[in-house]
């Protein structure tokens, strides 16, 4: 079945926009332009590994997210409107624009206000809220997850596999009522040698409660035998 989230609750900087751009063209085409907003299943929150998308390529040292003494953890990639399989993007009939406001509020933990802008058009017109609703929700959602305390600042690289790491966050959110299923890491290449924590995904129902995560998780989920997280400078 799909809810309707209508009447729910009320730069990353332009390098990673364009990188995520380029990720998502890459990929097999798992979107449906156009539907109507507010009709999905589930969502997923992307929270990035900023030092990962640091140390990827060396312009993005410009970036403030990426100077010494002002490194980020985990920072605000998206929240994404889920179908079982794929997803909606672009979704008709909503408004384009963010309010300046807006993105000024939620660059704490989205720095960047390309991706802001594009997360908004491709996902957020999706969700059926307006772009204040849909970014408040998302900022809630992300401060509601507990990071385990070995990745709040790491200053030396950690190594797990995607197992234990999905297991850290399980334990540290079953309060909240997580499980495991909730949770999908997702790291650079495709294959099963070491790899970089690129991302953990974090599965909610439409009314932001947690939830198992669905097929699009599970076929996105790092294969990589041990997954390295850099560490925070
Ligand atoms: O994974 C590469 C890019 O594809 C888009 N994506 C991926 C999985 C998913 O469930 N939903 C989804 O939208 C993301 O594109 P972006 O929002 O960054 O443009 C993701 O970065």
């Amino acid at each position: 079945m799909r809810f309707s989230s209508q009447g729910l609750m009320l730069g990353l900087l332009a390098p990673l926009a364009a990188l995520l751009l380029a990720a998502g063209a890459a990929a097999p085409q798992a979107w449906a332009r156009g539907e109507r907003p507010g009709l999905f299943d589930y969502y997923v929150l992307a929270m990035s590994w900023s030092p990962t998308f640091c140390q990827e390529k060396g312009f993005r040292r410009r970036d403030p997210q990426c100077l010494p003494g002002r490194m980020k953890g985990f920072v605000l990639h998206g929240l994404w409107p889920q179908f079982r399989r794929g997803w909606p993007a672009e979704c008709r009939g909503a408004r384009r624009f963010v309010p300046d406001a807006v993105i000024r509020e939620v660059l704490d933990v989205m720095p960047s206000k390309g991706l802001v802008i594009h997360e908004w058009r491709k996902h957020g017109t999706c969700s059926g809220l307006s772009p204040r609703g849909y970014f408040t929700l998302a900022e809630r959602l992300f401060r509601m997850v507990r990071v385990p305390l070995a990745y709040e600042r790491p200053n030396q690289a950690l190594k797990r596999t995607p197992e234990q790491i999905r297991r850290e966050f399980a334990d540290a959110n079953r309060e909240r009522g997580f499980t495991k299923d909730g949770f999908a890491v997702i790291c650079t290449g495709k294959g099963r040698g070491q790899a970089l924590l690129r991302e953990v995904r974090v599965c909610f129902t439409p009314t932001g409660r947690p939830s198992r995560c669905g097929a699009n998780e599970r076929r996105a989920q790092c294969r990589a035998r041990l997954v390295v997280v850099p560490p925070v400078r």
